[in-house]
């Protein structure tokens, strides 16, 4: 499927770049990625080309992280007024018209959360296309001095101190769930990574940006690709396309958490002969197997974006990719019925995607209409 994505605020902003940066072969799914950010050095960080960037709302309460004193209200407000500018770039620049928006944002500041809301509202209004929201949640050192002086060992302040160069955020948690409030019934649907649960112990948070906006970008790539990639390549067994991921994602606004497995196959490369000898090695079907339902495995039961239990989920996506050889049809067809067995319910839906010049077996799962405790836990740290 085509996917467009718009980054908004320094997390924003950030992560489109990562998604952009994934696999060359993997980027055929993308139309266009755009960059919008109050911050001037946040926009030149990324690779984004100009004609996409944009830096709005100076000397709003957008602008910086004290800018809103925490009054969410004005944010909001602010939002409202610079919509139609950033609507404006976006036609200007705008090559295709995508099957779907993702617009990404790191709730928790008052740049992108007080954003998003007006931003997908206007989206959802102008264009023929579901408007998704990837948002990140605040880890709990950003506000909580409890969270920080515990990460930092028993002797140090009790200040919230991110341990890096990120600002204390002391209203982080109160923004996330105001604004995860404000795209309820706007956003088709809600996809959350829990920055809390990604950090390693010991780690600041400008430490662990890098490395998780790579695991959910690679996560992202996985599902919205569908079964696409490279156009020009094998056709998938049971393709998922765009209507498929929109089923599952659905347009209430759903909580959706996604997981991933990879596993490295070996293959043997034709780039270095003349092209004229089979590109993989013959693969054992039990090796196959094998690496198909490890991945799998890792998808459904491994670390999630958004920590849930994958019970609780209404519906459910799994899509196997890797080299077309390893993609055993039995195989992947036991993956979505253990995935049907987990999730319950009839909403689960399954395919393949070939890349023929991959070099991993990969699992891309999706939990939509999740519940969970890990919100109900920032509520109660917002009030
Ligand atoms: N995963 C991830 N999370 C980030 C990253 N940068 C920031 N965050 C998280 O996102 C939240 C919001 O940060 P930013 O996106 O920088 O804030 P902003 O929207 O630019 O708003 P300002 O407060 O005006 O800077 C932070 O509290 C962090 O929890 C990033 O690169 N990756
Ligand atoms: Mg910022």
């Amino acid at each position: 499927m085509q996917l467009e994505v718009v980054g908004l605020g320094g997390a924003g902003c950030r992560l489109a770049d990562a998604i952009r940066a994934t696999a060359p072969v993997d980027r055929a799914f993308l139309t266009d990625v755009f960059a919008f950010d109050t911050d001037e050095a946040t926009l030149q960080e990324t690779v984004i080309p100009e004609s996409h960037r944009a830096q709005y709302g100076q000397g709003t309460a957008l602008e910086g992280s004290t800018g809103l004193d925490g009054d969410l209200d004005q944010g909001f407000e602010a939002g409202q007024a610079v919509v139609d500018d950033l609507l404006k770039v976006r036609e200007r620049a705008n090559s295709t018209t995508p099957d779907a928006i993702l617009v990404t944002v790191g709730l928790g500041g008052t740049t992108g959360g007080p954003t998003a809301p007006a931003l997908i509202a206007a989206l959802q209004r102008s264009v023929d296309a579901p408007v998704y929201v990837l948002a990140t949640l605040p880890a709990d050192r950003e506000f909580d001095p409890d969270a920080a002086a515990a990460d930092r060992g028993p002797h140090t302040g009790v200040t919230a101190n991110t341990g890096g160069d990120e600002p204390p955020r002391p209203a982080a948690a109160s923004h996330a769930i105001r604004t995860l409030e404000a795209l309820e019934g706007v956003a088709s649907a809600i996809v959350l990574f829990d920055n809390e649960a990604w950090l390693r112990p010991g780690e600041t948070l400008a430490d662990s940006r890098t490395r998780s906006n790579r695991e959910l970008a690679t996560r992202v790539a996985a599902v919205f690709a569908g079964s696409g990639g490279d156009s020009a390549g094998p056709v998938a067994q049971t393709v998922v396309d765009a209507s498929d991921i929109e089923r599952i994602l659905g347009t209430e606004s759903a909580i959706v958490s996604l997981g991933y497995g990879e596993q490295t196959v070996e293959t043997t490369s034709s780039r270095f002969g003349l092209g004229l000898l089979p590109t993989e090695r013959d693969v054992e079907t039990s090796e196959a197997v094998s690496a198909v339902e490890t991945v799998v495995r890792k998808g459904i039961y491994g670390k999630l974006s958004f920590e849930c239990e994958p019970e609780t989920a209404d519906r459910g996506l799994l899509i196997v990719g890797g080299p077309p050889a390893w993609l055993n049809r039995r195989a992947i067809a036991g993956g979505r019925r253990e995935l049907q067995a987990t999730v319950g319910g009839t909403g689960v839906l399954g395919g393949d995607a070939p890349r023929p010049d991959g070099e991993a077996v990969f699992a891309a799962v999706v939990l939509a209409g999740v519940e969970t405790e890990r919100l109900e836990r920032l509520r109660t740290l917002a009030d």
